[in-house]
Protein backbone atom coordinates (compact mmCIF):
# COMPACT_ATOMS: atom_id res chain seq x y z
CA UNK A 1 0.00 0.00 0.00
CA UNK A 2 1.39 3.71 -0.90
CA UNK A 3 1.29 6.35 1.41
CA UNK A 4 1.05 9.82 0.50
CA UNK A 5 3.30 11.17 3.63
CA UNK A 6 6.63 12.74 3.74
CA UNK A 7 8.15 9.95 5.77
CA UNK A 8 11.70 9.21 4.57
CA UNK A 9 12.20 6.18 3.27
CA UNK A 10 14.80 3.18 2.66
CA UNK A 11 15.24 0.32 0.92
CA UNK A 12 17.73 -2.07 -1.16
CA UNK A 13 17.84 -1.39 -4.78
CA UNK A 14 19.29 -4.27 -6.00
CA UNK A 15 18.48 -7.52 -7.10
CA UNK A 16 18.30 -10.09 -3.95
CA UNK A 17 21.10 -12.05 -3.21
CA UNK A 18 24.87 -12.09 -3.62
CA UNK A 19 25.83 -9.57 -6.31
CA UNK A 20 29.31 -7.08 -7.17
CA UNK A 21 27.34 -4.15 -5.68
CA UNK A 22 24.49 -3.62 -3.70
CA UNK A 23 22.85 0.14 -3.80
CA UNK A 24 20.79 1.19 -0.89
CA UNK A 25 18.06 4.43 -0.93
CA UNK A 26 17.24 6.71 1.65
CA UNK A 27 14.65 9.40 -0.02
CA UNK A 28 13.12 12.08 2.51
CA UNK A 29 14.09 15.43 4.71
CA UNK A 30 15.78 13.06 7.15
CA UNK A 31 18.02 10.94 4.34
CA UNK A 32 21.23 13.23 4.51
CA UNK A 33 21.44 13.02 8.51
CA UNK A 34 20.21 9.23 8.52
CA UNK A 35 23.42 8.44 6.85
CA UNK A 36 25.68 10.83 8.29
CA UNK A 37 25.65 8.62 12.00
CA UNK A 38 26.44 5.70 10.13
CA UNK A 39 28.88 6.66 7.52
CA UNK A 40 32.19 8.01 8.50
CA UNK A 41 34.57 9.88 5.43
CA UNK A 42 37.61 12.50 5.61
CA UNK A 43 35.10 14.28 3.35
CA UNK A 44 32.19 16.23 3.58
CA UNK A 45 28.68 14.56 1.49
CA UNK A 46 28.43 17.23 -0.88
CA UNK A 47 25.20 17.22 -3.01
CA UNK A 48 26.44 14.84 -6.75
CA UNK A 49 29.86 14.22 -5.34
CA UNK A 50 30.44 10.34 -4.65
CA UNK A 51 31.87 10.24 -1.23
CA UNK A 52 34.04 7.46 -0.31
CA UNK A 53 33.86 6.18 3.55
CA UNK A 54 33.51 3.68 5.63
CA UNK A 55 30.10 2.24 7.28
CA UNK A 56 29.65 1.85 11.41
CA UNK A 57 27.41 -0.12 12.86
CA UNK A 58 26.66 0.37 16.84
CA UNK A 59 26.36 -3.84 17.74
CA UNK A 60 29.77 -4.50 16.41
CA UNK A 61 32.89 -4.84 18.16
CA UNK A 62 35.09 -4.07 15.35
CA UNK A 63 33.13 -0.42 14.56
CA UNK A 64 33.30 -0.81 10.81
CA UNK A 65 31.50 -3.06 8.89
CA UNK A 66 32.11 -2.00 5.29
CA UNK A 67 33.77 0.29 2.65
CA UNK A 68 31.07 2.44 0.44
CA UNK A 69 30.48 5.37 -1.37
CA UNK A 70 27.72 7.88 -0.95
CA UNK A 71 25.88 9.76 -3.55
CA UNK A 72 23.80 12.64 -1.63
CA UNK A 73 21.09 14.51 -3.97
CA UNK A 74 19.73 16.94 -2.69
CA UNK A 75 16.04 17.87 -3.63
CA UNK A 76 14.27 18.77 -5.53
CA UNK A 77 17.16 18.12 -7.89
CA UNK A 78 16.77 14.16 -7.41
CA UNK A 79 14.80 11.56 -9.13
CA UNK A 80 12.32 11.45 -6.35
CA UNK A 81 12.33 15.33 -5.66
CA UNK A 82 13.01 15.06 -2.02
CA UNK A 83 16.59 14.46 -0.50
CA UNK A 84 17.96 11.21 -1.68
CA UNK A 85 21.10 9.39 -0.61
CA UNK A 86 22.33 6.43 -2.40
CA UNK A 87 24.98 4.26 -0.39
CA UNK A 88 26.87 1.22 -2.83
CA UNK A 89 28.29 -1.22 -0.62
CA UNK A 90 29.20 -4.51 -1.09
CA UNK A 91 26.67 -6.94 -2.52
CA UNK A 92 26.42 -9.96 0.39
CA UNK A 93 23.51 -10.60 1.81
CA UNK A 94 24.78 -10.10 5.23
CA UNK A 95 26.23 -6.54 4.53
CA UNK A 96 23.57 -5.53 3.20
CA UNK A 97 20.90 -6.49 5.59
CA UNK A 98 23.08 -5.01 8.82
CA UNK A 99 22.98 -1.81 6.93
CA UNK A 100 19.24 -1.37 6.14
CA UNK A 101 18.57 -3.29 10.04
CA UNK A 102 20.51 -0.24 11.49
CA UNK A 103 19.51 2.46 8.82
CA UNK A 104 15.52 1.02 9.93
CA UNK A 105 16.55 1.62 13.77
CA UNK A 106 16.77 5.17 12.74
CA UNK A 107 14.10 7.47 14.01
CA UNK A 108 11.50 8.77 11.16
CA UNK A 109 12.60 5.89 9.04
CA UNK A 110 10.71 3.27 7.69
CA UNK A 111 10.62 0.66 4.60
CA UNK A 112 9.65 1.57 1.30
CA UNK A 113 6.52 -0.06 -0.18
CA UNK A 114 6.97 -1.70 -3.50
CA UNK A 115 7.41 1.10 -6.02
CA UNK A 116 7.43 3.66 -3.98
CA UNK A 117 10.37 6.24 -4.93
CA UNK A 118 8.78 6.16 -8.76
CA UNK A 119 5.81 6.97 -7.15
CA UNK A 120 7.53 10.00 -5.08
CA UNK A 121 9.41 10.99 -8.86
CA UNK A 122 5.65 10.64 -10.05
CA UNK A 123 3.90 12.62 -7.19
CA UNK A 124 6.87 15.43 -7.27
CA UNK A 125 5.79 16.07 -11.02
CA UNK A 126 9.60 14.73 -12.24
CA UNK A 127 7.95 12.09 -14.40
CA UNK A 128 4.20 11.87 -15.40
CA UNK A 129 2.39 8.48 -15.22
CA UNK A 130 3.15 7.09 -18.62
CA UNK A 131 6.73 7.41 -17.31
CA UNK A 132 7.00 5.60 -14.60
CA UNK A 133 4.94 2.59 -16.16
CA UNK A 134 7.84 3.09 -18.59
CA UNK A 135 10.32 2.29 -15.92
CA UNK A 136 8.79 -1.02 -15.17
CA UNK A 137 8.26 -2.04 -19.08
CA UNK A 138 12.07 -1.72 -19.33
CA UNK A 139 13.03 -3.58 -16.32
CA UNK A 140 10.81 -6.13 -17.23
CA UNK A 141 12.05 -6.16 -21.40
CA UNK A 142 13.45 -9.61 -22.61
CA UNK A 143 14.27 -8.10 -26.03
CA UNK A 144 15.56 -4.84 -28.20
CA UNK A 145 12.16 -4.36 -29.09
CA UNK A 146 10.35 -4.02 -26.35
CA UNK A 147 13.37 -2.25 -24.80
CA UNK A 148 13.15 0.23 -27.79
CA UNK A 149 9.29 0.64 -27.06
CA UNK A 150 9.78 1.12 -23.34
CA UNK A 151 12.52 3.54 -24.07
CA UNK A 152 10.25 5.37 -26.38
CA UNK A 153 7.58 5.62 -23.38
CA UNK A 154 10.61 6.85 -20.90
CA UNK A 155 11.46 9.35 -23.12
CA UNK A 156 7.89 11.18 -23.10
CA UNK A 157 6.82 9.90 -26.18
CA UNK A 158 3.76 8.82 -24.99
CA UNK A 159 3.22 11.85 -23.31
CA UNK A 160 4.03 14.38 -25.82
CA UNK A 161 1.18 12.52 -28.02
CA UNK A 162 -1.62 12.78 -25.44
CA UNK A 163 -0.57 16.36 -24.71
CA UNK A 164 -1.43 16.94 -28.29
CA UNK A 165 -4.31 15.52 -28.68
CA UNK A 166 -5.32 17.42 -25.16
CA UNK A 167 -4.33 20.48 -26.90
CA UNK A 168 -6.63 19.79 -29.95
CA UNK A 169 -9.22 19.17 -27.33
CA UNK A 170 -8.62 22.43 -25.36
CA UNK A 171 -8.86 24.30 -28.54
CA UNK A 172 -12.34 23.10 -29.55
CA UNK A 173 -13.58 23.47 -25.78
CA UNK A 174 -12.75 27.08 -26.00
CA UNK A 175 -14.36 27.70 -29.31
CA UNK A 176 -17.52 26.04 -27.35
CA UNK A 177 -16.66 28.04 -24.67
CA UNK A 178 -16.02 31.40 -26.90
CA UNK A 179 -19.89 30.67 -28.13
CA UNK A 180 -21.14 30.11 -24.45
CA UNK A 181 -19.89 33.43 -23.25
CA UNK A 182 -20.82 35.49 -26.47
CA UNK A 183 -24.11 33.65 -27.89
CA UNK A 184 -26.19 36.75 -26.79
CA UNK A 185 -23.74 39.16 -28.37
CA UNK A 186 -23.44 40.33 -31.66
CA UNK A 187 -19.96 38.78 -32.19
CA UNK A 188 -19.12 36.70 -34.83
CA UNK A 189 -18.61 32.94 -33.51
CA UNK A 190 -17.63 29.70 -35.10
CA UNK A 191 -20.95 27.37 -35.20
CA UNK A 192 -20.20 23.55 -33.02
CA UNK A 193 -20.14 22.11 -36.39
CA UNK A 194 -16.36 23.19 -37.37
CA UNK A 195 -15.40 21.25 -34.64
CA UNK A 196 -16.69 17.54 -36.27
CA UNK A 197 -13.70 17.87 -38.35
CA UNK A 198 -10.80 18.16 -35.74
CA UNK A 199 -12.58 15.89 -33.28
CA UNK A 200 -13.13 13.18 -36.62
CA UNK A 201 -9.17 13.63 -36.70
CA UNK A 202 -8.83 12.85 -33.09
CA UNK A 203 -11.01 9.90 -33.10
CA UNK A 204 -8.94 8.46 -36.27
CA UNK A 205 -6.03 8.76 -34.43
CA UNK A 206 -7.75 7.32 -31.28
CA UNK A 207 -8.12 4.01 -33.80
CA UNK A 208 -4.57 3.52 -35.40
CA UNK A 209 -3.40 3.25 -32.04
CA UNK A 210 -5.51 1.49 -30.08
CA UNK A 211 -4.75 -1.21 -33.50
CA UNK A 212 -1.23 -0.83 -32.39
CA UNK A 213 -2.10 -2.66 -28.97
CA UNK A 214 -2.20 -6.30 -30.77
CA UNK A 215 1.44 -6.04 -31.30
CA UNK A 216 2.69 -4.07 -28.01
CA UNK A 217 1.41 -7.03 -26.24
CA UNK A 218 3.40 -9.17 -28.50
CA UNK A 219 6.28 -6.98 -27.60
CA UNK A 220 5.33 -7.99 -23.97
CA UNK A 221 4.21 -11.57 -24.00
CA UNK A 222 5.82 -12.83 -26.52
CA UNK A 223 4.90 -13.69 -30.79
CA UNK A 224 3.82 -17.33 -29.77
CA UNK A 225 4.39 -19.87 -32.49
CA UNK A 226 3.27 -23.60 -32.01
CA UNK A 227 5.11 -26.33 -34.01
CA UNK A 228 1.81 -28.50 -34.75
CA UNK A 229 0.96 -31.70 -36.99
CA UNK A 230 0.13 -35.31 -36.58
CA UNK A 231 2.43 -37.75 -34.39
CA UNK A 232 5.81 -38.95 -35.44
CA UNK A 233 5.81 -35.95 -38.18
CA UNK A 234 9.20 -34.29 -36.32
CA UNK A 235 7.55 -31.03 -34.28
CA UNK A 236 9.88 -32.24 -31.37
CA UNK A 237 13.00 -33.00 -33.47
CA UNK A 238 12.25 -29.41 -34.73
CA UNK A 239 11.70 -27.90 -31.56
CA UNK A 240 15.03 -28.90 -30.39
CA UNK A 241 16.49 -27.74 -33.15
CA UNK A 242 15.43 -24.16 -33.76
CA UNK A 243 16.31 -23.81 -29.83
CA UNK A 244 19.78 -25.34 -30.42
CA UNK A 245 19.49 -27.57 -26.80
CA UNK A 246 17.31 -31.27 -26.48
CA UNK A 247 14.70 -29.88 -24.90
CA UNK A 248 12.06 -32.26 -25.56
CA UNK A 249 11.71 -35.99 -25.84
CA UNK A 250 12.41 -37.27 -28.99
CA UNK A 251 11.13 -40.67 -30.02
CA UNK A 252 10.12 -43.23 -32.94
CA UNK A 253 7.02 -43.88 -30.80
CA UNK A 254 3.57 -41.57 -31.85
CA UNK A 255 2.00 -39.49 -29.67
CA UNK A 256 5.08 -39.33 -27.45
CA UNK A 257 5.05 -35.30 -26.60
CA UNK A 258 1.49 -35.22 -24.14
CA UNK A 259 1.93 -31.70 -22.45
CA UNK A 260 2.66 -28.51 -24.47
CA UNK A 261 6.43 -27.16 -23.88
CA UNK A 262 6.88 -23.30 -23.74
CA UNK A 263 10.38 -21.91 -24.66
CA UNK A 264 11.51 -18.65 -25.48
CA UNK A 265 14.19 -17.37 -28.58
CA UNK A 266 14.84 -14.24 -30.19
CA UNK A 267 14.06 -13.67 -33.73
CA UNK A 268 14.28 -10.08 -34.86
CA UNK A 269 15.16 -8.39 -32.19
CA UNK A 270 11.64 -9.90 -30.52
CA UNK A 271 10.94 -12.25 -27.98
CA UNK A 272 9.22 -15.76 -29.70
CA UNK A 273 7.82 -18.22 -27.41
CA UNK A 274 8.19 -21.95 -29.29
CA UNK A 275 5.75 -24.28 -28.77
CA UNK A 276 6.09 -27.76 -28.77
CA UNK A 277 2.74 -29.50 -29.04
CA UNK A 278 1.18 -33.03 -28.95
CA UNK A 279 0.35 -34.71 -32.41
CA UNK A 280 -2.98 -34.22 -33.36
CA UNK A 281 -5.10 -37.38 -33.98
CA UNK A 282 -8.34 -39.08 -32.62
CA UNK A 283 -6.43 -40.14 -29.37
CA UNK A 284 -7.86 -42.57 -27.54
CA UNK A 285 -6.80 -42.53 -24.03
CA UNK A 286 -7.41 -39.39 -21.56
CA UNK A 287 -4.41 -38.02 -21.81
CA UNK A 288 -3.31 -38.19 -24.81
CA UNK A 289 -7.21 -36.29 -25.52
CA UNK A 290 -6.29 -33.66 -23.16
CA UNK A 291 -3.06 -33.15 -25.15
CA UNK A 292 -4.69 -32.51 -28.57
CA UNK A 293 -7.36 -30.30 -26.99
CA UNK A 294 -4.35 -28.44 -26.04
CA UNK A 295 -2.64 -28.08 -29.30
CA UNK A 296 -6.21 -27.17 -30.57
CA UNK A 297 -5.90 -24.50 -28.03
CA UNK A 298 -1.95 -23.51 -28.94
CA UNK A 299 -3.81 -22.73 -32.32
CA UNK A 300 -6.37 -20.60 -31.10
CA UNK A 301 -3.86 -18.68 -29.69
CA UNK A 302 -1.47 -18.76 -31.94
CA UNK A 303 0.25 -15.76 -33.80
CA UNK A 304 1.70 -17.83 -36.55
CA UNK A 305 1.55 -22.10 -37.15
CA UNK A 306 4.18 -24.18 -37.85
CA UNK A 307 2.87 -26.51 -39.44
CA UNK A 308 5.03 -29.75 -39.75
CA UNK A 309 3.92 -32.78 -41.96
CA UNK A 310 6.12 -35.98 -43.17
CA UNK A 311 6.24 -38.61 -45.34
CA UNK A 312 5.65 -41.67 -42.71
CA UNK A 313 2.52 -39.92 -41.31
CA UNK A 314 -1.03 -38.83 -41.90
CA UNK A 315 -1.43 -34.97 -42.54
CA UNK A 316 -3.25 -33.59 -39.24
CA UNK A 317 -5.75 -30.51 -39.77
CA UNK A 318 -7.63 -28.38 -36.94
CA UNK A 319 -11.23 -28.84 -36.37
CA UNK A 320 -11.76 -26.04 -38.31
CA UNK A 321 -10.10 -23.53 -40.85
CA UNK A 322 -7.91 -21.02 -38.79
CA UNK A 323 -6.85 -17.44 -40.69
CA UNK A 324 -3.30 -17.15 -38.50
CA UNK A 325 -0.19 -17.11 -41.05
CA UNK A 326 1.28 -20.57 -41.35
CA UNK A 327 4.13 -21.96 -42.40
CA UNK A 328 4.21 -25.72 -43.91
CA UNK A 329 7.29 -27.49 -43.46
CA UNK A 330 7.40 -30.85 -45.19
CA UNK A 331 10.04 -32.66 -42.96
CA UNK A 332 11.94 -35.92 -43.22
CA UNK A 333 12.83 -35.22 -47.14
CA UNK A 334 15.73 -37.40 -46.43
CA UNK A 335 13.52 -40.43 -46.49
CA UNK A 336 11.83 -40.00 -50.29
CA UNK A 337 13.42 -39.08 -53.76
CA UNK A 338 10.15 -37.40 -54.82
CA UNK A 339 8.78 -33.99 -53.01
CA UNK A 340 5.16 -32.76 -52.51
CA UNK A 341 4.41 -29.66 -53.97
CA UNK A 342 3.59 -26.71 -52.62
CA UNK A 343 5.56 -26.82 -49.46
CA UNK A 344 6.88 -23.33 -48.04
CA UNK A 345 9.83 -25.57 -46.35
CA UNK A 346 11.62 -28.65 -47.15
CA UNK A 347 12.94 -30.10 -43.91
CA UNK A 348 15.08 -32.93 -42.66
CA UNK A 349 15.86 -32.76 -38.69
CA UNK A 350 18.09 -35.71 -39.77
CA UNK A 351 20.71 -33.77 -42.01
CA UNK A 352 19.73 -29.85 -41.29
CA UNK A 353 18.83 -29.71 -44.29
CA UNK A 354 16.05 -26.98 -45.05
CA UNK A 355 17.10 -25.29 -41.60
CA UNK A 356 18.10 -22.04 -42.85
CA UNK A 357 15.48 -22.02 -45.47
CA UNK A 358 13.11 -22.29 -42.26
CA UNK A 359 14.48 -19.68 -40.22
CA UNK A 360 14.73 -17.14 -42.98
CA UNK A 361 10.53 -17.51 -43.34
CA UNK A 362 10.35 -17.17 -39.71
CA UNK A 363 12.57 -14.08 -39.80
CA UNK A 364 10.30 -12.78 -42.66
CA UNK A 365 7.36 -13.55 -40.57
CA UNK A 366 7.81 -11.90 -37.51
CA UNK A 367 9.44 -8.66 -39.45
CA UNK A 368 5.96 -8.88 -41.23
CA UNK A 369 4.28 -8.22 -37.77
CA UNK A 370 6.23 -5.30 -36.75
CA UNK A 371 4.35 -1.76 -36.51
CA UNK A 372 5.79 1.69 -35.79
CA UNK A 373 3.03 2.88 -33.90
CA UNK A 374 1.55 6.67 -33.96
CA UNK A 375 4.01 8.95 -33.75
CA UNK A 376 6.19 6.46 -32.16
CA UNK A 377 3.85 5.03 -29.85
CA UNK A 378 3.00 1.35 -29.21
CA UNK A 379 0.47 0.47 -26.81
CA UNK A 380 1.36 -2.53 -24.52
CA UNK A 381 -0.36 -1.96 -21.65
CA UNK A 382 -4.01 -3.03 -21.20
CA UNK A 383 -4.84 0.34 -19.04
CA UNK A 384 -3.88 2.61 -21.79
CA UNK A 385 -5.82 0.42 -24.02
CA UNK A 386 -8.52 0.61 -21.47
CA UNK A 387 -8.20 4.79 -21.35
CA UNK A 388 -7.94 5.08 -24.75
CA UNK A 389 -11.37 2.74 -25.84
CA UNK A 390 -13.39 5.21 -23.16
CA UNK A 391 -11.35 8.34 -24.72
CA UNK A 392 -12.33 7.26 -28.38
CA UNK A 393 -16.22 6.95 -27.28
CA UNK A 394 -16.27 9.82 -25.81
CA UNK A 395 -15.29 11.73 -28.65
CA UNK A 396 -18.04 9.68 -30.90
CA UNK A 397 -20.32 11.01 -27.98
CA UNK A 398 -19.13 14.64 -28.62
CA UNK A 399 -19.43 14.52 -32.06
CA UNK A 400 -23.10 13.28 -31.52
CA UNK A 401 -23.86 15.45 -29.37
CA UNK A 402 -22.66 18.45 -32.32
CA UNK A 403 -24.59 16.64 -34.86
CA UNK A 404 -27.77 16.22 -32.78
CA UNK A 405 -27.39 20.44 -32.28
CA UNK A 406 -27.85 19.47 -28.29
CA UNK A 407 -26.59 23.29 -26.54
CA UNK A 408 -23.06 24.16 -26.57
CA UNK A 409 -22.84 23.53 -22.68
CA UNK A 410 -23.61 20.27 -22.79
CA UNK A 411 -21.00 19.67 -26.35
CA UNK A 412 -18.41 21.51 -23.74
CA UNK A 413 -19.12 18.95 -20.84
CA UNK A 414 -18.76 16.13 -23.12
CA UNK A 415 -15.21 17.77 -24.46
CA UNK A 416 -14.13 18.29 -20.21
CA UNK A 417 -15.21 14.24 -19.75
CA UNK A 418 -12.59 13.72 -22.93
CA UNK A 419 -10.24 16.07 -21.64
CA UNK A 420 -10.61 13.68 -17.93
CA UNK A 421 -10.30 10.69 -19.81
CA UNK A 422 -7.04 11.49 -21.72
CA UNK A 423 -5.69 13.00 -17.95
CA UNK A 424 -6.04 9.33 -16.74
CA UNK A 425 -2.65 8.57 -18.98
CA UNK A 426 -0.58 11.14 -17.29
CA UNK A 427 -1.94 10.73 -14.24
CA UNK A 428 -3.39 14.39 -13.80
CA UNK A 429 -6.87 12.76 -13.27
CA UNK A 430 -6.20 8.50 -12.15
CA UNK A 431 -7.95 7.48 -9.27
CA UNK A 432 -5.95 6.45 -6.27
CA UNK A 433 -6.49 2.88 -6.31
CA UNK A 434 -5.45 2.50 -10.26
CA UNK A 435 -2.31 4.65 -9.00
CA UNK A 436 -1.56 2.14 -6.20
CA UNK A 437 -2.23 -0.52 -8.14
CA UNK A 438 0.48 0.72 -11.06
CA UNK A 439 3.22 1.48 -8.36
CA UNK A 440 2.72 -2.09 -6.37
CA UNK A 441 3.63 -3.67 -9.47
CA UNK A 442 6.74 -2.26 -9.22
CA UNK A 443 9.71 -4.09 -6.88
CA UNK A 444 10.75 -2.64 -3.58
CA UNK A 445 13.39 -0.77 -4.23
CA UNK A 446 12.24 1.09 -7.48
N1 LIG B 1 14.68 -39.88 -41.01
C1 LIG B 1 14.24 -38.87 -40.29
N2 LIG B 1 13.70 -39.10 -39.10
C2 LIG B 1 13.27 -38.04 -38.38
C3 LIG B 1 13.37 -36.71 -38.85
N3 LIG B 1 12.85 -35.89 -37.92
C4 LIG B 1 12.43 -36.67 -36.91
N4 LIG B 1 12.68 -37.96 -37.17
C5 LIG B 1 12.35 -39.11 -36.33
O1 LIG B 1 10.94 -39.24 -36.24
C6 LIG B 1 10.55 -39.74 -34.97
C7 LIG B 1 9.53 -38.84 -34.33
O2 LIG B 1 10.14 -37.60 -34.06
P1 LIG B 1 9.54 -36.58 -32.98
O3 LIG B 1 10.34 -35.33 -33.09
O4 LIG B 1 9.44 -37.24 -31.67
O5 LIG B 1 8.11 -36.37 -33.58
P2 LIG B 1 6.87 -35.59 -32.96
O6 LIG B 1 6.16 -34.93 -34.08
O7 LIG B 1 7.31 -34.73 -31.86
O8 LIG B 1 5.99 -36.77 -32.41
P3 LIG B 1 4.88 -36.76 -31.25
O9 LIG B 1 5.45 -36.10 -30.06
O10 LIG B 1 4.61 -38.20 -31.02
O11 LIG B 1 3.69 -36.04 -31.79
C8 LIG B 1 11.85 -39.86 -34.15
O12 LIG B 1 12.29 -41.16 -34.23
C9 LIG B 1 12.81 -38.95 -34.89
O13 LIG B 1 14.16 -39.31 -34.75
C10 LIG B 1 13.97 -36.51 -40.12
O14 LIG B 1 14.11 -35.40 -40.63
N5 LIG B 1 14.37 -37.63 -40.79
MG1 LIG C 1 6.81 -34.65 -29.89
Amino acid sequence: MLHFDQDTIVAISTPPGIGGLAVIRLSGPLALETIQKYFSSTNRLKPRYATFGKLKHPDLSEGDFDDCVVTFFKGPRSVTGEDLVEVSIHGGTYVQQKLLEVLLRAPGIRAASAGEFTFRSFLSGRIDLSRAEAVADLIHAKDAAAHKNARNQLQGKLRLLVDSMAGKLIHSLTIIEAELDFSDQEIDVSPPQALLAPLLELHKMTEALLETYFYGRRLEEGIRIPLVGAPNSGKSSLFNLLLGQDRAIVTPQAGTTRDTIEKSIIIAGHSVVLIDTAGIRDAQNEAEISGVDRSKDEIEHADLVIWVQAPDTETASPDKVINTPQITVFNKVDLINKRPENKDVYLSCSTGEGLDSLREKLYEQVINMVRTGVEGVILNSERHQDVFIRFRDQISACMNSINNEVGPEYVASDLRLALDILGEITGETTPDDILNQIFSGFCVGK
